[in-house]
């Protein structure tokens, strides 16, 4: 018999809404499930904000108390979609009480609070996950099957870029993304860790980066309402303005500690590119390229087929690949960013059903954390600096 598991969702916005809908939908995907995630109650900053997320969402209850809601018995899993400055409380508190946590990227705003967040999930020994999900793009994951296969050899290079442009126009409000008090930075924070992540899944850990950071946009329209505006849909150029004081873009060299070398840029100011993740690597027998704008496809290219016909081809992902046996019966079907969500919502409750490890766990978050100080850092000095 399939356990049910209690959920409580601290924080209803956008990500609250992809954690609700891989919650209903992850059992019809894999069956068995490892768990039936049950959407308990959810959090948000006012009652009507968290009524309106527990009708539309499929909660039982709605909250505004995370602290609360976190220490009931009843309460197996804390998932964390809000904003960056209050995951380390929460977190902090539901591991002591003794909670399975799956916490929004990035991690923290700082190393600082990073490692408080890893001690405090390993001393309490629950399941733990920062929800980095486009690994779990299948195609990315196929990717990952090759690379450990050693279909592409010792990897030599990674090309990695996340541009989207959302934040371009200056008159776009002042979400909370661009208050370093709240995010703690910028594109680097909020979508290079993505690749970060997917650089460490690939090709093991960075160890050294040399970055350019640059604020375009020095001061945006104070956003009204309670809910974050991405983008320019809600403009008031006309209003008050407050300061951004985070990056707006970088770009970066790397060292990776097994010898490889590299490249990692990031944007939410590249007019024209939406949700435009890049992976290009090569190695000693080949080469792999993603875009996550066309994301039912790998291109790859290996050195080994015969002389005549060498070239990349294009593999659509469907059944033969992985998380093939839970999705779509033909490839090509297509592979949303929910998907991504529910893969990841499966891997969560696998780990907590197995006992083993989740990946990316909050060990994994801090390393990654490392890395974007060290891009912030390098950003200020000019200099190579080691995470
Ligand atoms: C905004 O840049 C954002 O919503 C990120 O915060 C998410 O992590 C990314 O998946 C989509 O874009």
């Amino acid at each position: 018999m399939t356990k049910t598991m209690n959920v409580a969702m601290i924080g209803g916005g956008f990500m609250g809404k992809a954690h609700a809908m891989a919650y209903a939908s992850m059992p019809m995907f894999f069956w068995p499930a490892p768990a039936i995630p049950h959407r308990k109650v959810v959090v948000d900053v006012d009652q009507a904000m968290a009524e309106e997320a527990r009708a539309r969402f499929g909660f039982d209850e709605a909250s505004t108390d995370w602290k609360a809601v976190v220490n009931r018995d009843d309460i197996d899993v804390v998932d964390i979609c809000t904003p960056n400055n209050i995951h380390a409380e929460i977190a902090i508190e539901a591991a002591r009480a003794g909670k399975h946590i799956i916490c929004e990227k990035p991690l923290s705003r700082t190393v600082e609070e990073a490692v408080e967040m890893a001690k405090a999930v390993a001393e309490a020994g629950v399941t733990n996950m920062v929800a980095y999900n486009y690994r779990r793009t299948p195609a990315v994951a196929l990717a990952k099957k090759f690379i450990d296969e050693g279909r592409i050899g010792k990897i030599l290079n990674f090309r990695g870029t996340y541009l989207q442009d959302w934040s371009a126009d200056p008159d776009g409000p002042l979400s909370w993304r661009f208050q370093k008090k709240i995010a703690g930075s910028g594109a680097i924070g909020d979508i290079g860790t993505h690749v970060v992540d997917m650089a460490h899944y690939l090709v093991g850990p960075v160890a050294e980066v040399n970055a350019i950071t640059r604020t375009y946009v020095p001061t945006r329209p104070v956003q009204s309402g309670g809910v974050d505006k991405l983008g320019a849909s809600d403009k008031s150029a006309d209003g008050p303005r407050g300061d951004v004081d985070v990056d707006d873009e970088f770009t970066s060299l790397l060292k990776f500690e097994n010898g490889a070398i590299g490249s990692l840029e990031a944007t939410r100011n590249g007019w024209g590119r939406n949700n435009f993740i890049t992976l290009e690597i090569h190695g000693t027998k080949g080469s792999i390229h993603f875009n996550y704008e066309r994301r039912d496809e790998l291109q790859v290219y290996f050195a080994d087929d015969p002389g005549d016909a060498r070239g990349f081809r294009t593999i659509y992902t469907g059944p033969a690949h992985p998380y093939g046996e839970g999705l779509w019966p033909i490839p090509a079907l297509g592979i949303g960013y929910s998907e991504t969500k529910i893969i990841e919502c499966r891997d969560f409750f696998a780990a907590i059903a197995s006992g083993e490890p989740a990946s990316p766990s909050f060990a994994d978050g801090l390393l990654i954390e490392r890395v974007a100080d060290a891009l912030i850092r390098s950003g200020e000095t000019g200099a190579w600096t080691a995470v």
